[in-house]
């Protein structure tokens, strides 16, 4: 046995006024609550840091980059390094990152694992983004991740932490079949990931009373199929106006939700996560090397799959 308690740190929502400080106090709260419940690792939410700024338009880029973190950890978030370190827990945590490489100013919507010694050992940069690159009026709140973000370029790859393989993913990744099974091929006994996930979805509201329904299914067949754990962590709440879905959950490798939040505000639950349960799925049914047929799924991973057709 192989066992891990995880904690699922929900937050409730975040004022557009409400300064950094304020949700990181928030999170260390949290983070006090898990250690004191045998947690070893906290996953929190995609932009855990602010309110959810890309349903808001701008073309002043000054005002957009006070949104984003130019350091990791910065003062405002050194508090929930340091406490998360004196307590021995690691953690996950999403916010928008501003750096420079080569020369050029990069904006990502990124997440980073922290070890219980408070040291980063793994960035990811969402790659799936949604929404819109153009101001779309029509819309209740727009959806600006196109616009404000580039996408990540990295590949699903585990680290090797708290005593599993552990994959990173960012909210609308998870609804992406192909990330589970990318990172289960490359070992992954667990994926993290956080959302911002509104009731209200502009371009097909005839589907928004299934919001959380396509938030669990999707995350439990990635689970299942893959045979792997999963941990998702929402930011939920009527936030600015905007409502946002909670319904976080850790989800079991045989697609079994273990642990759910059942509020909309900050809300902690937990779990004991074995890694090697994914063997009861990956020996079996989804035995990779004895019954999967790759020679068969080529259009999966081509960039223009009518080519391939035939
Ligand atoms: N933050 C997100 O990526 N939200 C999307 C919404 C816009 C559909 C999601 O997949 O939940």
């Amino acid at each position: 046995m192989r066992e891990l308690v995880v904690g699922a740190a929900q937050l409730g929502p975040i004022a557009r006024d409400e300064p950094r400080e304020s949700a990181v106090g928030r999170m260390i709260a949290l983070l006090e609550d898990a250690a004191a419940r045998g947690c070893r690792l906290v996953v929190f939410p995609e932009l855990a840091l602010t309110t959810f700024f890309p349903r808001w338009y701008t073309e002043d880029q000054a005002e957009i980059d006070a949104w984003f973190e130019t350091d990791m950890p910065n003062a405002a978030t050194r508090p929930l390094f340091e406490r998360a370190k004196s307590l021995g827990v690691g953690f996950y945590l999403g916010y928008a990152e501003l750096t420079i490489e080569d020369g050029r100013t990069r904006h990502y919507n990124t997440a980073i694992l922290v070890n219980a010694g408070g040291r980063i050992i793994k960035r990811y940069r969402k790659v799936h983004l949604p929404g819109h690159a153009e101001n779309e009026p029509w819309r209740a709140f727009q959806h600006l991740e196109k616009r404000y973000f580039e996408p990540g370029e990295s590949f699903f790859e585990p680290v090797n932490a708290f005593g599993g393989e552990i994959a990173l993913a960012i909210c609308n990744d998870r609804r992406w079949p192909e990330i589970y099974r990318e990172a289960a091929l490359r070992g992954a006994e667990m994926v993290l990931l956080g959302y911002n996930t509104p009731v209200h979805y502009p371009p097909a509201p005839e589907h928004d009373h299934l919001q959380g329904f396509h938030n669990h299914l999707v995350m439990q067949a990635g689970a299942y199929q893959n045979g792997m754990w999963v941990v998702g962590v929402a930011k939920a709440g009527r936030e600015e106006g905007c409502d946002l879905i909670g319904e976080s959950c850790i989800i079991a490798p045989t697609g079994e939700i273990v642990a759910l939040c059942s509020t909309l505000g900050d809300e902690l639950i937990t779990a004991p996560c074995d890694f090697d349960r994914c063997a009861e799925i990956r020996s079996n049914v989804f035995n990779f090397a004895l019954h999967r047929r790759p020679q068969l799924y080529p259009l999966l991973s081509a960039d223009d799959p009518s080519s391939l057709q035939g």
